[in-house]
Parts: structure tokens; C-alpha cells; sequence
């Protein structure tokens, strides 16, 4: 009998110990691709000071950003970031872009001697900072996912972007066009890749057990679903030029 006890519990242990040797074995594999948008011409903003004096400033350009899709029980969610900044530098925002857990606070100094009044109308996180002088900055939390489209109410050719995202994975494409998501568990994932100006794309990417590297491209892909609201710097002035934008529209949205 004892031999028998002894076999069956060793049968088990070698099942939960090939088990886990299976699970071990399921390996991180490599997301890597393209993301390569058509993008329009560089645009030009125009701003008139009281004094009368005008300037011209290229509208920013900002990178395109790569993300897996959604809550991912496999994935876990870092927590928010902490120490995250957007200044308003020499007219600009400097960084134009960050990726950001849900729930990160990101400040907004003024670091320019002149004032800016930094907003969003967009769907994720709606704000108004007001104007304030330079060295104060206040804080924003951004607690849903999705695109937050940031602009300064003064200067028309500042803009930023906080991609708000609900799992660990995701990157910036490089000037080439080029982009890699290491130590991604084995799973079907929806890649999204997002551009300002050009908009979103979505394919379907499976990470294989035995892992290894999956290439794809996000030019193939479909239009995505990204949580924003399409609110550009001309639809927001309007023919009116620079000024105050006009208020959204109330509810029924
Ligand atoms: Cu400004």
C-alpha cells in the first residue's frame, strides 16, 4: 500500500511539475512593426499680440504612438506615474507628448515670461487652466483612458497630447517608422497605432506560446476606436482666427 501512496503522489508531482514546466515554457515573445501614416503638410499658426505685432510659428508636430489595446488581466496596469511634467517652454509644450497610466497627474509650469491658458475639450479629460505667470503651474489627473488633445488658448500652434493607457505596453514609433514591444506574454492583443493628424489604426497581433518575435504592420490595419474627441485648433477658432475658442456644446453629445 505504501509503495502505491508513494507512487500515485509521485505520479502527481510529476504531472504538477510538467504543468509547470509548460507554463514556464510559454515565453514572452517580441511585438515589432511599422506604423507609417500619410501625413498632411506642416501647418502654420498666426497670433496677433495688443501691441499689434504678429508671429508665425509652425504647428507642432507629434509623434505617433503605439499602444495595446484595453484592460489586460495578464497585463497589470503600473501605477501612476509620479513627477510627470508638460511646461510651456519658448512658446511650446515641451515634451508634445506623453503615455501615461490611468490616474498619473501630470503639472503644467509656466516657464515662459508670458501667460498661457492651457486646455482640453477632449472627451477623456476636459480642463481649463486659466491664465497663470511664469514659475506657477497647476496639476492635471488624467483618470480615463484614451486621447487627451491639449492646446493653449493663446497661441495657436501649441499642442500636446497625453495618450492615457490601462496596461503596460506601449511605445512611441521612431522617426523611421519603426517600432518594438518587448516581454509581451503569449495572447491575441488589439495593436492600436495613433496620430494626431492622421488618425488611428488597428490590427489584431497574436504573441505565440513558444514567443519569439511578431511583425506587423499598422498601415494594413482598420480605423480605431480611440476614445477622443476629434476637435482640431482651426475647428476650435473657427474663421475668427486666434481668440477664445467657442464653448462646446452642452450635453445631448
Ligand atoms: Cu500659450
Amino acid at each position: 500500500m505504501r509503495s502505491t501512496r508513494q507512487l500515485t503522489v509521485a505520479t502527481l508531482a510529476t504531472m504538477g511539475f510538467a504543468w509547470a514546466l509548460a507554463a514556464a515554457q510559454a515565453k514572452a515573445g517580441t511585438i515589432a512593426g511599422t506604423a507609417v501614416f500619410e501625413l498632411p503638410p506642416p501647418k502654420k499658426a498666426a497670433m496677433r499680440y495688443p501691441s499689434g505685432a504678429s508671429v508665425i510659428k509652425t504647428v507642432e508636430s507629434i509623434p505617433t504612438v503605439v499602444f495595446v489595446e484595453g484592460v489586460r488581466p495578464e497585463l497589470p496596469l503600473p501605477p501612476p506615474l509620479e513627477g510627470i511634467a508638460i511646461a510651456q517652454k519658448d512658446t511650446m509644450f515641451r515634451p508634445p507628448l506623453v503615455v501615461v497610466p490611468k490616474g498619473t497627474t501630470i503639472d503644467f509650469p509656466n516657464q515662459d515670461p508670458e501667460f498661457h491658458n492651457v486646455f482640453s475639450y477632449s472627451k477623456p479629460k476636459r480642463f481649463d487652466l486659466g491664465r497663470y505667470p511664469k514659475g506657477e503651474s497647476k496639476p492635471v489627473t488624467f483618470d480615463k483612458p484614451g486621447v487627451v488633445k491639449i492646446y493653449c488658448e493663446i497661441h495657436p500652434w501649441m499642442r500636446a497630447v497625453v495618450v492615457v493607457v490601462e496596461n503596460p505596453f506601449h511605445t512611441v514609433v521612431g522617426a523611421d517608422g519603426r517600432f518594438s514591444l518587448r516581454d509581451v506574454p503569449p495572447g491575441t492583443y488589439t495593436l492600436i497605432a495613433w496620430n494626431v493628424d492622421a488618425g488611428s489604426r488597428k490590427v489584431s497581433v497574436t504573441v505565440p506560446p513558444t514567443g519569439g518575435e511578431v511583425e506587423v504592420n499598422l498601415a494594413d490595419g482598420v480605423k480605431a476606436e480611440v476614445p477622443e474627441r476629434s476637435i482640431g485648433v482651426a475647428e476650435l477658432r473657427g474663421a475668427a482666427g486666434p481668440g477664445r475658442p467657442p464653448e462646446p456644446r452642452p450635453a445631448g453629445e
